[in-house]
């Protein structure tokens, strides 16, 4: 496998320069930084998932899931998760105050055939599903599952039973392998602290549910922690970025099957969200390269402000 050095946060990047990023960190990090496979796709992509933990602290930490790229027009989420990704394996001013407390898993990409698609041009780059062949005889725009309506928890409500929907949710909850790895991986990976699964584009801090307006039990606490990054980016961006935050049914009417539900819901995530980047619809899902490197430094801000409460609460 290519192992690249050099990644950089101005340009968007193709998977395989993503995926040489991993295989770099995985083999100049000690054992710090490991590259694991969760799935292998329908187009035989691996899923991976990076696990970032320093063995030589002990004591007790707090469990991260950043998952990013389960929608493939989405770029700027794998760019800010490899970003972070970036900050906890690298920036020595995180590995003093945060990654000794800390245990880490992201997934850059978590629907790379869904990606790669959007990286052959032309109307495939606002493609949002995986690449499920769904039924032969029907247009491009009937492949495809979206994996954020696809988990199993409320599963089919406030989304679509006709494959050619951008939000077909497939045919049984976990029926994609993308979905069916994670949940696996994230199984055993044990109790979660904080769970955080990065979209575009709306500039909003969701928390559950997705399928109802009701707020979970502990909501108070989910709008505490996630006040937390909503005053980082303000303080990055000198004011100039607002986010909004709230219950993603109350705030997006009702979807069930995400992510976060999951997470929250079944796995028992204490905290779960969906961040909706840059922008609020001007440029939409295709942002500038140009903000690449502001909004993922913004959104780097918010976690790091978003753990560190956790780890002194
Ligand atoms: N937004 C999310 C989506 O899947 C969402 C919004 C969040 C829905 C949480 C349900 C639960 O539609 C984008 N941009 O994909
Ligand atoms: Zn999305």
């Amino acid at each position: 496998k290519r192992e690249i050095e050099r990644m950089d946060w101005n340009s968007y990047h193709a998977l395989e320069d993503i995926e040489g990023y991993l295989g770099w960190l995985n083999a100049s990090t000690n054992g710090v930084v490991q590259v694991l496979s969760a799935a292998t796709t329908q187009e035989g992509r691996p899923v991976y998932v990076v696990r970032v933990n320093d063995r030589g602290a002990t004591g007790p930490k707090k469990r991260i899931w950043i998952e990013g790229g389960i929608h493939a027009r989405e770029w700027i989420s794998p760019a800010a998760t490899t970003f972070i990704l970036h900050q906890v394996a690298t920036n020595p001013d995180w590995q003093r105050t945060i990654l000794p407390h800390t245990e880490w898993y992201f997934v850059p990409v978590a629907n790379p055939d869904g990606y790669a698609h959007t990286f052959t041009g032309g109307r495939a780059r606002l493609w949002r599903k995986n690449r499920r062949v769904n039924d032969n005889a029907l247009p491009d725009r009937c492949n495809g599952v979206d994996l954020n309506r696809n988990w199993d928890l409320k599963w089919g409500v406030g989304a679509s039973q006709n494959p050619c929907s951008e939000l077909y949710m497939g045919e049984v909850p976990f029926s994609e392998a993308e979905t069916t790895g994670l949940k696996y991986f994230m199984e055993r990976v044990g109790p979660l602290d904080l769970f955080i699964t990065f979209h575009s584009y709306g500039q909003s801090v969701l928390y559950p549910w997705g399928w109802t307006k009701d707020p979970p039990k502990n909501a108070k606490m989910l709008h505490r922690v996630g006040r937390r990054f909503l005053e980082a980016v303000q303080h990055v961006s000198k004011g100039q970025v607002d986010y909004t935050l709230g219950g993603s049914g109350a705030m997006l009417g009702f979807a069930s099957g995400a992510t976060d539900d999951w997470a929250y819901g079944a796995l028992g995530a204490k905290h779960a969200y969906t961040i909706e980047l840059r922008d609020t619809g001007h440029y939409g899902f295709l942002l500038p390269e140009a903000q690449i490197g502001s909004t993922v430094r913004e959104t780097a801000a918010g976690v790091q402000c978003m753990v560190t409460y956790m780890i002194n609460n």
